[in-house]
């Protein structure tokens, strides 16, 4: 196990570092203090060849609006709030509007904009950074003062491990996630709609115009959203069904999973041999097919495009401020929120 760690640039006279952890097999992943950001995950093909599975920008200064998201953690609350206001203990908190009315993914200055404190740990078998961040009382609206801890780590099962822990001094909501964009091909040598995806979930959430939740919760069957047996993306992608074409010809969708640390999501690449295996304590996973990447900043040497990744948000459910029948986001003073997500690297002959 191998732990490096170099700075890349500052911001503010902040140091900004690059974190490199590397397995005995020779997996690799590169990750920032600055929004915990996700750069390389190096994987190898069923030929050995290792490449990068995930969205990078190639110049730095592009993190610093990253409107993608690309590789960062989200927080406080992934997903979007309508009218950017909720009530709580029977008061009402107005939290920064940064899209349109609505407050999307921790608002203007969310956890993908701080710049964490970080350490790296390196033991027998595993390797990683734990990043930390206190959030104060009124960041972008929201109550409480919140000490939050990330922790990614990288074992000897090719397996990249998430935990989030957060505690608070007063009733918040907190859902935390990862916004990476995984493509499996390497180095992005093509998009993702040849992967092919497979969830362990009987029901999705449709979405209004303003791509927030509606309420409904709607059983997969005989829709495109029915994924328990697996389908190729472009299948998804092709198809003239409303809400696929509502968020731009693609998902862009919370999908409530079945089960849990069940190989509840598996994506998989044929050409290239790669299959990744997501699982959660999360009750969902928010799946984002790139439909939307801009096209300013190159990202692993090319011009984006559409479908060039895929996101794999796994959280609470968006928008559940306002859903008392979706699960809580509240996160009570003094509870300690506990969240893991294991990301398991495989080659599809094993
Ligand atoms: C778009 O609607 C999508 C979001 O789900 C995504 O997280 C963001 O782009 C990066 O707003």
């Amino acid at each position: 196990m191998r732990l490096v760690q170099e700075q890349r640039t500052k911001i503010n006279d902040q140091p900004i570092i690059a974190f490199t952890l590397t397995n005995d097999h020779g997996m690799e992943i590169t990750c920032l203090n600055y929004g915990c950001i996700i750069t390389n995950i190096l994987v190898p093909d069923k030929n050995g060849n290792y490449e990068n599975i995930v969205l990078a920008f190639d110049d730095f200064s592009s993190y610093l609006t990253n409107r993608p998201y690309l590789g960062a953690v989200i927080g406080r609350v992934a997903g979007r709030i309508k009218n950017s206001c909720f009530e709580l203990n029977g008061k009402t908190y107005k939290l920064y509007a940064n899209e349109n009315k609505n407050h999307l993914h921790g608002g203007e200055k969310g956890f993908h904009h701080v710049i964490w404190q970080a350490a790296g740990f390196s033991k027998k078998e595993e390797v990683g950074v734990r990043f930390s961040h206190r959030s104060i009382d009124g960041e972008e609206g929201y109550p409480g003062n919140v000490n939050v801890q990330v922790t990614y780590t990288l074992n000897n099962q090719n397996e990249f491990i998430i935990s989030y822990h957060a505690i608070s001094d007063q009733d918040t909501p907190l859902t935390l996630t990862n916004h990476t964009y995984f493509n499996l091909s390497g180095n992005a040598k093509r998009d993702i709609l040849q992967h092919e995806l497979k969830i362990k979930s009987d029901r999705f959430l449709p979405l209004d115009h303003k791509f927030i939740p509606t309420g409904e919760i709607k059983d997969v069957a005989g829709t495109l959203f029915d994924l328990r047996q697996g389908k190729v993306l472009k299948e998804v992608i092709d198809s003239t069904d409303p809400q696929i074409f509502l968020v731009g010809q693609g998902y862009d969708h919370p999908f409530i999973l079945n089960t849990h640390h069940d190989e509840e999501i598996v994506l998989c690449d044929r050409e290239s041999g790669r299959t990744l295996i997501v699982e959660t304590d999360e009750p969902a996973v928010v799946v984002y097919t790139g439909n939307q990447l801009p096209n300013e900043e190159t990202i692993n040497g090319i011009p984006p495009r559409k479908y060039l990744g895929i996101c794999l948000e796994t959280q609470a459910l968006p928008d559940a401020v306002h859903h008392p029948h979706f699960p809580s986001c509240i996160l009570r003073a003094g509870e300690v929120y506990s969240s893991t997500t294991k990301y398991a690297f495989r080659l599809s002959h094993e």
